[in-house]
Order: structure tokens, then sequence, then C-alpha cells
């Protein structure tokens, strides 16, 4: 039986990535993103049986909920959920950092993540669906700069884990999956555009892919339905830990 996925963050990176990952073979996809265009060039390439593009802003709920109340009937039992739309946004210390970039990223991270969550939960338990939750390793490794977005991650780890334990019995699986660092646009919009701090920190590094993420969304959801991976961590095999910091004399 053909099988349906909506993936949050369908334009860029990791979504775009698992919507080919998906759709090339042969599930359903809703894709949603704010990007028309760039949704509308995954409907042409897989067809509009196959891709269903759901266009609005997820921090606006009464949008996020008309998109779903409107999905065409072929796309309406949703076996899987990816929530991916995500963001940080700048790399300031918390002394420095700017207030509604914080707001943007819980509005985006947390709020929005749990309001889908929450209205896809009824059709999930009915599926015995699964939800993937696109976290991150900063998620628990705190980094100077990391303030807002680390914490909001931090709550989609331990958001999943306790779906884990509210959902016990239903046959629903969740998954915190936390990725270290892969080349997207997501340095882009953390340093608010600025393309040459993306590719700085790229360089020579040899960062994951936004398909070696999808590879791993894809191999959670086809293990069998016995199988639950609460939270998997990865990350280029050029990223590693550093230190605590000391201040001397402070
Ligand atoms: P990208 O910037 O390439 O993609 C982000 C996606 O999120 C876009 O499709 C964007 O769509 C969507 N999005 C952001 N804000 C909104 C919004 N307000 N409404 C609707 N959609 C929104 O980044 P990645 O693919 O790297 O990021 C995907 C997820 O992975 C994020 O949650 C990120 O935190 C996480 N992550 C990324 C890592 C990395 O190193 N790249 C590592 C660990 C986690 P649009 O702008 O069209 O609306
Ligand atoms: C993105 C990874 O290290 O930039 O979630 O926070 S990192």
């Amino acid at each position: 039986m053909t099988k349906t996925i909506l993936i949050t963050g369908a334009t860029s990176g990791f979504g775009a990535a698992a919507v080919k990952r998906f759709a090339g073979a042969g599930w359903r996809v809703i894709a949603t993103g704010r990007r028309a265009g760039r949704l509308q060039v995954l409907v042409n390439q897989f067809g509009d049986d196959r891709v269903h593009a759901a266009i609005f802003d997820i921090r606006d709920a009464d949008a996020m909920h008309a998109a779903l109340d409107a999905l065409p009937p072929q796309f309406r039992d949703i076996d899987l959920l990816v929530n991916n739309a995500g963001l940080a946004q700048g790399t300031l210390p918390a002394q420095r950092a700017s207030l509604d970039d914080w707001r943007t990223m819980i509005d985006t991270n947390v709020t929005a993540l749990v309001t889908l969550t929450h209205k896809l939960l009824p059709t999930l338990i009915a599926r015995q669906g699964a939800i993937i939750n696109i976290s991150s390793t900063a998620a628990t490794y705190p980094y100077t700069g990391g303030n807002a977005y680390g914490g909001s991650k931090a709550f989609v780890s331990q958001f999943s884990l306790g779906l884990r334990a509210d959902l016990h019995g239903t046959g629903v699986r969740v998954t915190a999956l936390e990725p270290g660092m892969a080349e997207t646009e997501f340095t882009l919009v953390r340093t608010h555009g600025d393309q040459a701090a993306s590719d700085a920190l790229y360089k020579g590094a040899k960062p994951m892919t936004a398909e070696d993420i999808a590879e791993t969304i894809w191999w959670i959801a086809n293990l069998p339905p016995h199988l639950n991976i609460n939270r998997l961590e990865l990350m280029p095999t050029s990223q590693s830990f550093a230190g605590f910091q000391i201040a001397r004399d402070a």
C-alpha cells in the first residue's frame, strides 16, 4: 500500500532531499514551506499525484490548519510526519543577541513543531504511524552563540522522548534525529544572507550532505514496525568535541 509522508521545510536542504528520496521511492509526499516556486519544482518533477505542495508560514497556525484541512483526499492518511522546518538566526552571545532572532527560532523550531504535531496526532495514531523530529547536536552540546537555538533543539529532543512515553501502546514510533554540521542553506539563513561566511564554514570540512540526512530518515522510516530509534546523533567525521572554556581572573 502506498504510504504518505508530510515533510516540513521541503524547499531546501534536508527537507528537499527527503522529498526526493521518498517520492522517488513511490511514497506520496506532502511538501511544506513558504517558497512556492521551489515546491512547484518538486511537484513538476514527480507529478501532483505523488507530491502535494502545501504553502504556508509554519508560524501561522491558521494557515497551517487551512492547508491541512484542504489536503486532497489521497494525501490525508499521513503515515509519517517529519518535523524538519527550522532555523538558527544569529551567532552572537546572549548578551548581544537579537531578541527578535530568539523569538523567531522559538516560534519556528518549537511552537510550530508542537502545533503541527498536535494537529496530526489523531491521524498518526489511527495509522500507527511515525514522527521523526529534526533536532541537532546543539540540543546536547552547548557552544557560544548557540543560546536560543540550542535551547530550542533541546526542547525538540526532550519533546520527542516525552511523545514516546505518551504514545506508549499506540504503535506510533517517535525519533529525535540529531545531526551535526551539514551543508545546506542553514548557515546562509543563520548569518542573515552572508554567503562568504557560509562558504568559509564548510570549506575543506567535508560536512554531511542533505542527502546523507535524507537517507538516514529513509532508514529510520523503513525499519520493521517493532523497532524504534529513540534518538540518533550523527556528525561528519571531520567534526568532534572541544573542551570547556576557562575565564581567568574573571
Ligand atoms: P535549510 O535552511 O536549507 O532549510 C530550512 C527549511 O525550513 C526550508 O525549507 C525553509 O522553508 C523551512 N522554514 C524555515 N522557516 C520556516 C517558516 N517560518 N515557515 C515554513 N518553513 C520554514 O536548512 P536545513 O535543511 O539544514 O535545516 C533543516 C532542519 O535541520 C532545521 O530544523 C535545522 O535546525 C536542522 N539542522 C540543520 C543542521 C545543519 O547543519 N544544516 C544540523 C542539525 C539540525 P522556506 O524558507 O521556504 O519557508
Ligand atoms: C546545526 C548544527 O552545530 O550549527 O544544528 O548547531 S550547529
